[in-house]
């Protein structure tokens, strides 16, 4: 095995602030800590030690050194907190460099820690997700992922086929015995009940996807409906212009908020009509572009006018369709009506708009989910595999057939968490199951 480089990175933004952390990991880390500060701090004290290199001084700082395999890689690793100046982190960083170090790649660190099976593929995933989450909801779904909700999900499901996938090879090798191992109504109970557990992670992922990346929304309507007045009211600014003049609208306006517990971008588009302006044409057809694109499309309605058949609504069934300008006009009985100039009833929108994110779109609470487009293609091979497996027992077909779709369906969940997958099998053979000898 080739020896691993030592590699160095600012693990906090690189800006002015208090403290700035810099991390350093590989075999040599404790070394260049030894020469860049004269002494060699214990294991996981946090120690005050002043940094030199070529006789000056590039900071006073705390130093933490983590010993193999007690560290996030799982490799020898130094954590120094430095002052916040971009400059003493650049500073130390070339000494470190200087010192035999290279720079790590994005990634390398958690890298490692996966190749230390310090964490696995998903937990990876979610320190990712973590760091990019915007609202509680999105920050408690990559908690669990990172605590392995998932992950023991899916190791649990893959044990199952493996102990399945166990006997019914170890009947193959004693076929000329009789042996039987496993029952085919027992395997195929258990390949099924896999293969329900596996559809029911599969059947979360526009969910998952939806709470990590988040939502769009986008405001459709008529000229002078109000579109652009409700999005300054939405996000609390004159972000958009708004005039008494029909067409004000051209290019699309976005800003995000929070609703339901998801970040939410809200478009304000272009007034629908039929236009002869060029530029407001291109802005219409824009508007009906992230329309068909959008998770939900908020229709606005002028009470004063009402629908007519140039709103073309029945281009937008899933739209929730909002009367505007109840201060001056009556909306149909039954409807939601708003004002965006007074604020009337825009609580009970928001409440509207709530509860249509937590119904279709956010995350359960509970459940196993995933929320990558890599997760989702393991879980459906995965899925397809065991659909397979189910048909070749119900066929009668011979284990030989069966067992390679029940390695399919393993290594897909194997590939989803990062596992290896063949010695496991030979592991759960030797380990657990003694054909009495
Ligand atoms: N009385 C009343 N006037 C409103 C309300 N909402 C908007 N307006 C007025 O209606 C006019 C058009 O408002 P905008 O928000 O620019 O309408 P829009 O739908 O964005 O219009 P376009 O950008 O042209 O498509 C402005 O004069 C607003 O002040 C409302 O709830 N009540
Ligand atoms: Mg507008």
């Amino acid at each position: 095995m080739t020896e691993l480089d030592t590699i160095v990175a600012p693990a906090t933004a690189v800006a002015r602030s208090a403290l700035a952390i810099v991390r350093i990991d590989g075999p040599d880390s404790a070394n260049i800590l030894q020469r860049l500060a004269d002494i060699r701090p214990d294991e996981r004290q946090a120690t005050h030690i002043a940094l030199k290199h070529q006789g000056e001084v590039l900071d006073d700082c705390i130093a933490i050194r983590y010993a193999a395999p007690q560290s996030f890689t799982g490799n020898d690793m130094v954590e120094l907190t430095l002052h916040g100046s971009p400059l003493i982190v650049d500073r130390v960083i070339s000494a470190v460099v200087a010192l035999g170090a290279r720079i790590a790649e994005p990634g390398e660190f958690t890298e490692r820690a996966v190749l230390n099976g310090k964490l696995d593929l998903v937990q990876a995933e979610s320190i990712a997700d973590l760091i990019d989450a915007r609202t509680a909801v999105q920050a408690k779904l990559s908690l669990r992922n990172l605590d392995g909700v998932l992950s023991r999900k899916a190791t649990e499901i893959r044990e199952t086929l493996l102990h399945v996938i166990s006997r019914l090879e170890a009947a193959l090798d004693f076929s000329e015995e009789g042996y039987e191992f496993i029952t085919r109504d027992d395997a195929r109970a258990r390949v099924e009940r896999a293969r329900d557990d596996v559809r029911a992670i599969a059947s979360t992922f526009a969910r998952g996807r939806a709470t990590t990346s988040g939502l769009s929304a986008v405001i459709l309507g008529r000229p002078n409906a109000g579109k652009s007045t409700l999005l300054n009211r939405l996000v609390g600014s004159e972000r958009a212009i708004v005039t008494a003049q029909p067409g004000t609208t051209r290019d699309i306006v976005r800003e995000t908020i929070d609703i339901g517990g998801l970040p939410v971008t809200i478009a304000d588009t272009a007034g629908l009509r039929a236009t002869s302006d060029e530029v407001e044409e291109i802005g219409i057809a824009r508007a009906k572009e992230a329309a068909r694109a959008a998770d939900i499309v908020i229709f606005l309605v002028d009470a004063s006018t009402g629908v007519t058949a140039d709103d073309h609504l029945d281009e937008f069934h899933d739209a929730l369709v909002v009367y505007t300008k109840r201060d001056i006009a009556r909306a149909p009985a039954g409807q939601l009506a708003i004002s965006a100039k007074t604020g009337e009833g825009v609580d009970e929108l928001l409440r509207r708009l709530d509860l249509i994110v937590r119904e279709r779109f956010a995350a359960p609470e509970s459940s196993p989910t995933i929320v990558n487009e890599r997760q989702r293609a393991a879980v459906a091979e995965c899925e397809s595999a065991l659909d397979a497996a189910i048909v070749s027992l119900d066929e009668g077909a011979e284990e030989q057939y069966v067992v390679v779709d029940l390695y399919r369906a393993a290594n897909a969940l194997g590939a989803l968490t990062g596992a290896i997958t063949r010695e496991d099998v030979f592991r759960e053979i030797f380990s657990k199951f003694c054909i009495g000898k």
